[in-house]
């Protein structure tokens, strides 16, 4: 570990310090920082106008920066100091608010000083005779385009390349990477980071006509009543959290999660209530807080007649999806009344007192108030399921109380990374898959889904994987078959020298062979590069090296981010990459000179006008001032609320999606469907989504449930961790507090399995569910986290039968357990329902240095 020089102390940056403004590099959120680069050696004075803070120090409260947001880096022979200063006056953290998160990203910037600095890939590499070789950039380019062209048959078999890129790394990125695979090798095999399709993470809103993001954050402040369902700010969107909710806010939350944690405790001790659901049995819960609302006759009846949907032959002609999930409002009470959603009936099967989804219905309806101001926020905790039930009950919630487009109002994501995905167009032949089907369980073949990257990957049908910026290998579901499948499959011949014919020889006998290639794309190495045989080094533009970009945070605040540091020589940022491939691959019309450019060409041809991403005012604005788009930007500090327009020479932003007539209509209609109606859906537990063995969700749930010794093993985010831990798993402080990844295990269930708190355990799940036919198997280890019920003066985090993981945790994989359940609907991954046998393997080495206090004690 390299010794950090300056950990005590922060210089004062002079005035001509070089300014840049940006947000954060991790989550949704996108607060604002200030970057400050001078040359050390220099340094302002105490004196406000001597300094480029202008504060006279001392100053007063929150006017030091701290020392982690400091840091000295190196760059030709000189070194400079960096100061991440939090943004005052941007007005998503103004006032200057973080998270532990973002107030230490100067310590992962690329210098000898950090922990992770000879972690970072520097230079392309490509598998010879089993080593991962360093080579030249024009190699490593003819390798990748020799591979694509083996794997697609000289370019008439688009299918054999398989692309899996981040949605969220700047529109710049995300252009050029799609335009690769769509335009220029006109491939449909597309997945995220995060999943294996391009499909719509809440399905069921947007089935409805519903935005996934149409709030501002300034509503969760308004807001009488905020639903927080599989969702959890406090540590996973925390300046939503600290400063919108608890400080500037004071709703009632209605808490929907499996566990006991700081914000279940929170709610309880403000006015609000936890509902601690079973695993998986949200839409029996949310069907039977509506049926509740709809009993007592708390529902909006005026906007369900104006704005819901009632027709069904209008209902039918909308497509698919409507026509299988869409429902008048009549059918949908119907379906309430099926004595399943009965509270006393739902309690049974939910694990939620009847009494407790009457209080959650009234606390939501406000059935005493004028008009109700709820705002629902939902996540992982419903999308990583029955994508489209969970998200479509909550969308369904929002409807009949008429809680939408008004302050205090909306349905929301809470939201993951910045979004930042941009694309010239889906072309390619998109092939309908299996698991699209009617609601009885029919295939349907004249309708098309996205095809699922990682089956094809599994199956053979892809030759060619190229991942970008994310770590399939660890982040998919059923993983440790999924590696199995990628050993396997990459096993077969490999190049024995760097020449690149014989570098192509290799390829094509493994491919033709039905074996694989493997590019990955990335900053550092990761579970994926193992089975990579190219490898390209990008640069971490989110951090500050290369160019000026441009992303958008969860209130759709579009902005821009400057670049200010160069970061390793050998690494390129990934639009160059996508440009050097697409160029060889013979495109015109990517030689780019710089992301302006891109940024540029995608205000100017692919804006999305009217739409409710929109940056059309943007191009208009920056023709009127006779600059180019990025340099209008510049001008744009506190960013713009998407959709944008201009008036007057001037971008103008949209604070709300779905706001009522007489406010500005961000598409043609209020909501996103033909009339501007939405849509209610059908949320049904006895929904059949294997047609071949004709089981329902019901059917689905009991065979993922755990039997005999198993328990649920459930699994998300801790506050202090990012991700795959790309930048946290080497510093300091977090080796101090989670050296090992950790499973949260009730007393009761520990001590059955002779388990004490620090103990090293594994989790063994003999029967991963797989859709597809056969089951697999996997196991991951941890370190047991168990509570003392002395310390649980708040209650236990997790209850009995539940076990909860962090998912993302280098070589202790909890996807490894993760069943292969897909939502047939909308192939979504049922990512959070996992399930195995706990035992004790024997003490950690960190059983005495770490602490197993409660994570959940909230202020009373
Ligand atoms: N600190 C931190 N913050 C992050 C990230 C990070 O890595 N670290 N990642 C970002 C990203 S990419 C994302 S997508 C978001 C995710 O944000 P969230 O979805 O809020 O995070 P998770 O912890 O994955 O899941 C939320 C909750 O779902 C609960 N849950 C599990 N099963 C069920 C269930 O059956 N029903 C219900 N109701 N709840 C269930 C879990 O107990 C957990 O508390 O976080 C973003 N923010
Ligand atoms: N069990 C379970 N599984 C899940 C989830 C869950 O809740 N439970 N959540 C899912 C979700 S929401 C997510 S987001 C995924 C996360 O899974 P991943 O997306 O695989 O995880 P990340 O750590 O975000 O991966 C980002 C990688 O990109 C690299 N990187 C960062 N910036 C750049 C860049 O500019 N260029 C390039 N080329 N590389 C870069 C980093 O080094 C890192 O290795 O996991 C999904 N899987
Ligand atoms: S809340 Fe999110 S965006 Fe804000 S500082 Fe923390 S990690 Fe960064
Ligand atoms: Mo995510």
């Amino acid at each position: 570990m390299a010794d950090n020089p300056n950990t005590n102390e922060v210089p004062v940056p002079p005035t001509d310090a070089e300014r840049s403004v940006r947000s954060c590099r991790y989550c949704i959120v996108g607060c604002g920082y200030e970057v400050y680069k001078w040359p050390v050696g220099e340094e302002g004075s105490p004196s406000a106008d001597e300094n480029a803070l202008e504060i006279d120090y001392p100053g007063g409260y929150g006017e030091w920066p701290s020392p982690n947001m400091h840091q000295i880096i190196k760059e030709d022979g000189q070194e400079y100091h960096v100061l991440f200063v939090p943004d005052d006056d941007y007005p998503v953290n103004e006032g200057g608010s973080h998270s532990i998160r973002g107030g230490t990203q100067a310590q992962s910037l690329y210098t000898p000083n950090n922990e992770d600095y000879d972690d970072r890939l520097e230079q392309p590499k490509i598998r010879i005779g089993g080593d991962l070789v360093p080579v030249d950039w024009e190699t490593a380019i003819e390798a990748w385009a020799r591979a694509t062209e083996i794997a697609t048959d000289g370019g008439s078999d688009p299918n054999g390349y398989g692309q899996k890129l981040f949605f969220y790394q700047f529109v710049e990125n995300t252009f050029a990477g799609t335009k690769l695979c769509f335009d220029v090798i006109g491939s449909p095999n597309w997945g995220g980071h995060n999943r294996p399709a391009l499909t719509p993470e809440c399905p069921g809103m947007v089935n409805a006509g519903l935005s996934e993001w149409s709030y501002a954050y300034e509503d969760a402040a308004e807001a009488d009543t905020m639903v927080i369902a599989g969702a959890d700010p406090k540590e996973n969107q925390d300046v939503i959290f600290s400063k919108w909710i608890d400080e500037q806010g004071d709703p009632d939350i209605v808490f929907i999660d499996p566990r006991r944690k700081f914000t279940a405790n929170y709610a309880e001790n403000n006015g609000g209530i936890h509902l601690q659901v079973d695993e998986a049995t949200d839409p029996i819960l949310l069907n039977a807080i509506a049926r509740h609302i709809v009993d007592q006759g708390w529902h909006d009846e005026e906007f369900i007649d104006e704005w819901v949907m009632s027709d069904r032959e209008t209902i039918d002609e909308e497509g698919w999806y409507q026509e299988e999930f869409g429902m008048t409002p009549e059918e949908y009470y119907d379906l309430l009344d099926d004595s399943r959603y009965d509270p006393e009936n739902a309690a049974e099967t939910t694990g939620v007192p009847a009494d407790d989804i009457r209080t959650a219905a009234e606390l939501i309806a406000q059935p005493d108030a004028d008009e109700t101001n709820t705002l629902f926020m939902l996540e992982k905790g419903l999308i990583w399921g029955w994508s489209h039930e969970n998200t479509g009950a909550m969308a369904n919630l929002a409807l009949i109380t008429g809680s939408l487009g008004r302050p205090g109002t909306g349905i929301t994501r809470g939201g993951g990374h910045q979004e930042g995905f941009w694309t010239p167009g889906v072309e390619g032949d998109v092939i309908a898959e299996r698991s699209t089907q009617t609601f009885d369980g029919e295939n349907v073949d004249d309708v098309t889904i996205p095809p699922n990257t990682v089956e094809r990957v599994r199956n053979g049908e892809i030759s060619h994987w190229h991942v970008i910026g994310n770590d399939p290998a660890r982040q998919s579901y059923a993983t440790q078959d999924l590696r199995n499948a990628l050993r396997e499959r990459t096993g077969g011949p490999q190049p024995q020298t760097a020449d690149i014919d014989e570098i192509e020889r290799a390829f094509r006998e493994r491919i033709e062979n039905g074996g694989m290639v493997l590019t990955h794309q990335e900053l550092y190495p990761n579970t994926t590069t193992q089975f990579a045989d190219i490898v390209l080094p990008a640069r971490a533009v989110e951090s500050g090296e290369g160019g000026d970009y441009h992303r958008w945070n969860g209130e759709r605040r579009f902005r821009q981010y400057q670049g200010f540091m160069d970061g390793p020589a050998g690494a390129k940022e990934d639009w160059e990459i996508f440009s050097l491939m697409g160029q060889r691959l013979g495109a015109d019309d990517m030689d780019w000179d710089g992301p302006r450019e891109i940024f540029t060409e995608i205000c100017e041809e692919h804006a999305g006008a009217g739409g409710e991403h929109s940056l059309q005012g943007i191009a208009d604005a920056a023709a009127a001032n006779d600059v180019t788009p990025a340099e209008y930007m510049e001008t744009v500090e506190d960013g713009v609320q998407m959709p944008t327009y201009e008036e007057g020479g001037e971008v103008q932003g949209t604070p709300r999606v779905h706001a009522p007539d007489g406010e500005r209509e961000v598409t043609d209609h209020r909501f996103h469907t033909s009339t501007g109606e939405a849509i209610l859906q059908r949320v049904d537990w006895d929904r059949v989504v294997d047609p071949d063995e004709g089981l329902t969700i019901g059917d689905v749930y009991d065979r993922l449930s755990p039997e005999g010794d198993e328990i649920w093993v459930t699994n998300g985010r801790l506050q202090h961790l990012w991700q795959n831990m790309y930048t946290h798993q080497r510093l300091e402080y977090i080796q101090k507090r989670f050296k090992r990844n950790v499973l949260q295990l009730h007393p009761v269930d520990a001590e059955e399995r002779g388990i004490e708190a620090g103990d090293l355990v594994e989790v063994v799940n003999g029967d991963v569910f797989d859709l597809r036919g056969e089951n697999t198997e996997g196991s991951f280890t941890a370190v047991a986290y168990v509570v003392d019920e002395d310390d649980a003066i708040q209650g236990q985090p997790v209850p009995e039968g539940v076990a909860y993981t962090y998912w993302l945790y280098p070589e202790q994989v909890n996807n490894d357990i993760n069943p292969a359940y897909l939502d047939p609907a909308n192939p979504n991954p049922g990512y959070k329902y996992g399930k195995g046998e706990i035992r004790r393997l024997g003490e950690s080495e960190v059983k005495d240095e770490m602490s197993f206090k409660p994570m959940n004690v909230a202020p009373e």
